[in-house]
């Protein structure tokens, strides 16, 4: 027994995301495909804080720890076989003050961008769409960025000009970041924002498919239509907010509203996306760790950035996904 190997277990030492190497310098991010990096706050929320723990909690949520090589059973290939990807660490957030991190998160992922590599944003309330969409659409200004926005609340709503975690994609439309008309809309539901809401929404040329479409229609046939929908875009921003998912099976998440999206689905959902578009930005957003049950939530958004890795790889390399053969 060799007593002095290095930590291997996912429960000992430092949790990076997947154990992937930590590089904080933005000046070593060359020839980085992605860098993984959290926005702990979350004093936007509108109903229950707790999303700036967020980021922590989806990088320990991982039993595997060190692994030689990451098999996508389902796909059949390593993520980090064919993407280089890298833990930027945390945005070094400023308590109490919510505009000034923004202002540096945005600086952060617009470094990121720089840097040639695709921004993961782990948050975080999704007031922080913002930000980040915003720094990934003017680094690729004039070419127009699409926006996929999971969620089961629209975030689009006017609140009387205020900035919160339901307004993001106000203000991102209201700025010229992102056009109406490339921003498409999954697993809406519930009763909010109000019906003036949507009708300022559709008129800037905004598509949705709500929860009900789903259950009738199936989530392949609607992914279809999404994918349709942001055909000709160079660049396309992957929003997720955990709150998609039903709270049944994501409890950890601070406006929970029931109905939504099985975890499968969310999972198949992003890995399918990310092969077949151009992925240039994504975060994850409003896991909120004290109201989880056993880290499933945490654990969810976890292996959600995990299949849109895989899903990467594979339109990286032009590979069909090859399923491990059944041995029956
Ligand atoms: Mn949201």
């Amino acid at each position: 027994m060799n007593v002095n190997r290095p930590y291997e277990t996912a429960y000992a030492g430092m949790a990076t995301f997947c154990r992937r190497p930590l590089v904080l310098d933005p000046a070593e991010l060359t020839g980085v495909d992605v860098a993984i990096l959290g926005a702990p706050i979350d004093e936007y929320v509108t109903y229950r804080p707790g999303a700036r723990f967020g980021p922590r909690a989806i990088r320990q949520a991982d039993y595997l720890g060190v692994m030689d090589q990451w098999w996508a059973m389902d796909v059949g290939l390593d993520p980090f076989d064919i993407l280089n990807v890298v833990d930027h660490g945390d945005l070094a957030p400023i308590p109490g003050y919510p505009d000034e991190s923004h202002v540096e998160l945005r600086k952060m992922v617009t470094a990121v961008c720089a840097a040639g590599a695709v921004p993961i944003v782990l948050g975080g309330d999704h007031s922080i769409a913002h930000p980040d969409v915003g720094a990934v659409a003017d680094h690729f200004s004039p070419s127009a960025v699409g926006l996929i926005h999971f969620d089961s609340h629209a975030d689009d709503a006017w609140e009387d000009g205020y900035r919160n975690h339901g307004t993001p994609l106000r203000f991102l439309v209201d700025e010229g970041s992102v056009k109406g008309e490339n921003i498409v809309q999954v697993g809406l539901r519930g009763y909010w924002p109000p019906q003036s809401d949507f009708e300022w929404a559709r008129g800037q040329g905004f598509r949705w498919h709500l929860m009900d479409e789903i259950y009738e229609r199936g989530i392949d046939d609607v992914i279809t239509d999404v994918i349709e929908e942001m055909s000709g875009l160079e660049h396309v921003f992957l929003s997720v907010d955990i709150d998609v998912v039903d709270p049944g099976s994501a409890p950890g998440t601070g406006t929970p509203e029931p109905g939504g999206l099985l975890p499968r689905e969310l999972l198949k959902t992003v890995r399918r996306l990310a092969k077949a578009l151009p992925i240039s930005g994504m975060e994850v957003v409003e896991v909120a760790p004290p109201y989880d049950s056993a880290d499933v939530t945490a654990l969810l958004a976890n292996r959600c950035v995990l299949e849109a890795l895989v899903g990467m790889s594979l339109r990286r390399t032009g590979r069909e996904p090859v399923r491990e053969p059944s041995n029956t």
